[in-house]
């Protein structure tokens, strides 16, 4: 099919024909225990694959009687694994991880896959079909993996009602009314391309969410859900709404310090563990957007956050607490408030409890400084939390592949314990020695057919599980793998597509904000361009957060101004205190700037405001001629589908362009340089 249902796990027929008989003569067969669950969904993918890349069907057999065969198990479900010299490797390997390798077992050559776990089978299992998707060669394979990362965890912020928050592609895949009766078979397919990337959690329900999916009927249908989702290692994770105790327990408080809370909180939990035994915890949204919390009741992050986590701790489960808050008065600087709040509760939360931070100190904006509370905190884990989803970035039409920003934010230096403190040594827990880690990405999946909407975002939900897995991984190695599983491995195809992919987060940055601009989107639905939004509380206009008026632009963050660039530690302080070293990528971020200064480019600031927003628009334009110059190499149905949206994006590139052109003009009063198209009046 064509219609991009498959994803990344299309496994269609290897063209290049020496590796296709590379492959049929060293898997003529297969030996995989398949007793347990996961190990029965690793033989599937292993049948579903190879029967689709070699295109024939293999046969499963205990020991044959000669000849090559992938051998795939664990120690304890495969005496002949259990046989093997890998005790050492699989040492290593962990809970999750896995060994595969080319090797002699008693005399016949044998592709292995080993793990001492069986979903360690089953990414290892993936692990091989990826690498038969790319073509790699099966010739002394040498393999050893496992995930960096503890909990891999999509957030979904879908309501009970199937209305998804931020949701591009459709509906929510969560059918709620005809659950736990029915279960829709894209429960499965969606628990398949999780594993294959390594995801091993999913928060069903939005942050913002009322507490009914705490109820007994609801809990059956989650319990459902977890059902299909178990043997994929994939754990299940609910939203725990602070006021439930009031709004589904009938209490009069849901103060975290009274005993009643405490003991509804700890029924409740025990409740939910008696029906979902490996129930991996709850994520919570608290004194944030209106969302009620502790500080309702004059008591801490920590208190809530200790609170719950007292209650799933004899099971094993954690707390997520989420960073994501701001006041509901005025801020001083809203980007400062999380790190205010938080940082001066080091030390208080309870060991199962990640505080969960958003990779920038505002919102999922085109481009931000990573969050000061990475390496700020170094006796709490921090998960690391990113938007999959294309809130801010274009949403349904643009093609804008993620992880190149994810990248920037993981490889940031803090600077917590000398050069080196990247953000991915705080998140993996290796900088300040935390065992529980984590990474959440807020998902972009629905009903479409497609899952995402747009064929390229799909890229984005594959790119989050890879760097969850490993944040070290680069995201051009990514996108490469990504664009041969999911289109072809032609070179002609993947080389301009893979260029179009790693270049296409800076085209949006330079039509929507450019040199360190930030939430000038529209009002609340924050897609197209809204410089120009007043009225409401401060922080929600624009104005708030560029400042333009006649002599520059640009919101003052240095120590003379807001001093949020006093988060930071003091090298990276200093580097964005600075006019001369913070650069133009966050130089409205941190600086006010005339309109005349000069920028790195040379060009005054005006001059470089013009010349970003249109190089923009000219990008755009040169992915489109880039795209339809791959027409045939792929689909028609999926070429067309890109192109459309393609066009859209053009749109929405050049209506950002001259959006913001004519708005700043106003104030830098100059004229666009002649080279550049002049901006068109709506
Ligand atoms: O990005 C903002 C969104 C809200 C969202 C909030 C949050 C779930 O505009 O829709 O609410 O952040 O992360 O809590």
């Amino acid at each position: 099919a064509d219609d991009g249902y498959d994803l990344w796990l299309r496994y269609s027929l290897v063209k290049d024909a020496t590796r296709l008989a590379e492959y049929r003569a060293a898997i003529p067969r297969i030996v995989i225990d398949s007793r347990t669950p996961t190990l029965a969904a690793a033989r599937d993918e292993l049948g579903r694959g190879l029967r689709g890349l070699l295109g024939a069907e293999l046969p499963f057999t205990p020991r044959g009687p000669r000849g090559p065969y992938l051998l795939a198990g664990t120690p304890s479900s495969s005496r002949e694994i259990d046989a093997l010299e890998l005790k050492r490797e699989l040492l290593a390997a962990g809970s999750e991880g896995y060994v595969i390798r080319s090797m002699d077992v008693g005399g016949r050559q044998a592709t292995v896959i080993a793990a001492n776990t069986d979903v360690g089978v089953l990414y290892g299992v993936f692990h091989l079909l990826r690498h038969m998707q790319t073509e790699g060669s099966l010739e002394g394979l040498r393999i050893e993996e496992k995930p960096r990362v503890e909990r891999r965890i999509l957030n979904h912020w879908d309501n009970l009602d199937r209305s998804v928050e931020r949701g591009y592609a459709g509906r929510s895949l969560w059918d709620w009314n005809a659950l736990p009766g029915t279960l829709d078979p894209r429960y499965t397919d969606y628990a398949r391309a999780n594993a294959s990337i390594g995801i091993n959690g999913t928060v069903l329900t939005n942050v913002n969410a009322n507490a009914q999916v705490l109820t007994p009927a609801y809990l059956q249908k989650v319990r459902a859900l977890a059902g299909v989702f178990r043997p994929y290692g994939i754990r299940v994770y609910l939203t725990a709404r602070f006021s439930a105790p009031i709004e589904i327990g009938g209490l009069r408080t849901a103060d975290p310090l009274d005993p009643a809370v405490r003991a509804w909180w700890k029924a409740k939990t025990d409740e939910i563990y008696r029906i979902i035994p490996d129930f991996g915890g709850f994520l919570v949204k608290a004194n944030s957007e209106g969302q009620p919390g502790p500080q309702d009741y004059r008591r801490t992050h920590a208190d809530g956050a200790n609170m719950l986590a007292e209650a799933v701790a004899p099971h094993d489960g954690i707390v997520m607490w989420r960073a994501f808050v701001y006041s509901p008065d005025e801020p001083r600087d809203r980007t400062m408030q999380a790190y205010d709040e938080f940082h001066p509760l080091d030390g208080q939360f309870l060991p199962n409890v990640l505080v969960q931070v958003k990779n920038g100190p505002l919102d999922f904006q085109p481009r931000e400084p990573f969050h000061p509370l990475f390496g700020a905190m170094p006796r709490t884990p921090l998960m690391l939390e990113l938007q999959v989803t294309q809130e801010y970035l274009g949403q349904h039409s643009d093609l804008v592949y993620l992880a190149p920003m994810w990248q920037e934010v993981l490889d940031a230096d803090t600077y917590a314990r000398g050069a080196g403190s990247t953000v991915a040594k705080v998140i993996d827990g290796s900088l300040e020695g935390h065992r529980v880690t984590g990474v959440a990405g807020v998902a972009n999946t629905g009903t479409d057919r497609n899952w995402t909407g747009h064929p390229f975002h799909q890229a984005n939900w594959y790119a989050f599980g890879r760097m969850a897995w490993n944040p070290a991984a680069r995201s051009d190695a990514i996108a490469d793998e990504w664009i041969r599983m999911t289109f072809t491995s032609d070179e002609a195809f993947v080389r301009p597509v893979k260029r179009m992919m790693m270049e296409s987060r800076e085209v949006a940055v330079n039509y929507m904000t450019p040199l360190g601009l930030h939430h000038i989107m529209a009002r609340s639905h924050h897609y197209g361009p809204g410089p120009w939004v007043t009225g409401g509380r401060a922080d929600w206009t624009a104005l708030y957060y560029h400042r333009a008026d006649t002599l520059g632009i640009g919101f003052d963050r240095t120590a003379a101004g807001s001093n949020a660039v006093g988060q930071y530690v003091g090298p990276v302080r200093d580097r964005f205190n600075d006019r001369a070293t913070v650069g133009d990528s966050l130089l409205l971020w941190f600086h006010r700037v005339g309109w005349n200064d000069r920028v790195e480019s040379g060009r005054t600031l005006w001059n470089e405001m013009v010349h970003r927003y249109s190089a923009g628009v000219d990008s755009v334009r040169a992915m489109r001629r880039a795209w339809d110059g791959l027409a045939g190499k792929i689909d028609a149905e999926r070429h067309g589908e890109v192109a459309r949206r393609l066009a859209t994006q053009e749109r929405a590139a050049r209506w950002w362009r001259d959006a913001s052109l004519l708005y700043f003009q106003q104030f830098a009063r100059q004229p666009i340089p002649p080279q550049y198209e002049r901006p068109a009046r709506p």
